[in-house]
């Protein structure tokens, strides 16, 4: 059976979840802290990070490679777009996701959760509101121009919707929600990812976790 590495919040954890479950893949799940010094986590995942996968004899890390792997060895359904000009811009999606946005939206969540929690560090306000007032916005002005008013960004979720969305949901988790009137489409698409029934369930258990706040 599959195993897959990682802390049940972190938004690439929680992208690699939603893709077993739509392609209706049972696997284990081995709960993993990154910062813990968990040495099973550093055997399966050199660079110490969630998520890490295990199927058969093969043991990969990073939600990028993982969820290609998944996408070529389980293709009965898929979640990237067809087509090859899609499914360019939908990879660039994931490394926009991975990046520029895990880094800003789900650095709230390091900054307000994590750092004081996991950390025993003090919170750094200065930080969190260069973030929200300096780095996000125009991340979010890009990401208005690029996502549709109605379904998701290819029709049917692929992981450029997760990749994109998944920070969100930590940023939530920290106290922050995206402005609807200044980008309704971007906030209505992290909604409908919320609300997809591969990714509700996960939010429910999590939930539990951080109060109900998101
Ligand atoms: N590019 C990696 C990023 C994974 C990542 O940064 N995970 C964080 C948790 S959300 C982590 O494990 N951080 C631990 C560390 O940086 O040492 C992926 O897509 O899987």
């Amino acid at each position: 059976m599959i195993k897959l590495y990682g802390a049940n919040a972190s938004p690439f954890v929680r992208k690699v979840m939603v893709v077993l479950d739509i392609k209706q893949l049972s696997y284990e799940h081995i709960p993993s802290m990154p910062f813990s010094g968990d040495k099973e986590l550093a055997r399966v995942s050199p660079l110490r990070k969630v998520p890490a996968l295990v199927d058969g004899d093969l043991n990969i890390a990073d939600s990028k490679v993982i969820c290609r792997y998944l996408e070529s060895a389980y293709p009965e359904v898929p979640v990237y777009p067809a087509d090859r000009q899609q499914r360019a811009r939908a990879d660039w999606f994931e490394e926009y996701g991975g990046t520029a946005v895990a880094e800003s939206a789900a650095g709230i969540f390091f900054h307000r959760f994590m750092r004081p929690n996991v950390m025993k560090q003090p919170v750094d306000e200065e930080a969190v509101d260069k973030i929200i007032n300096k780095n996000l916005p125009p991340i979010l002005d890009y990401l208005e121009s690029q996502v549709p008013a109605e379904g998701f960004i290819f029709g049917d979720l692929t992981v450029a919707d997760l990749a994109l969305a998944s920070p969100f949901v930590n940023a939530g988790y920290a106290q922050y929600t995206i402005d609807a009137a200044k980008w309704p489409k971007f906030s209505a698409l992290v909604e409908r990812v919320k609300a997809h029934s591969a990714m509700a369930p996960l939010l429910k258990a999590e939930a539990a976790m951080f109060g109900g706040s998101n």
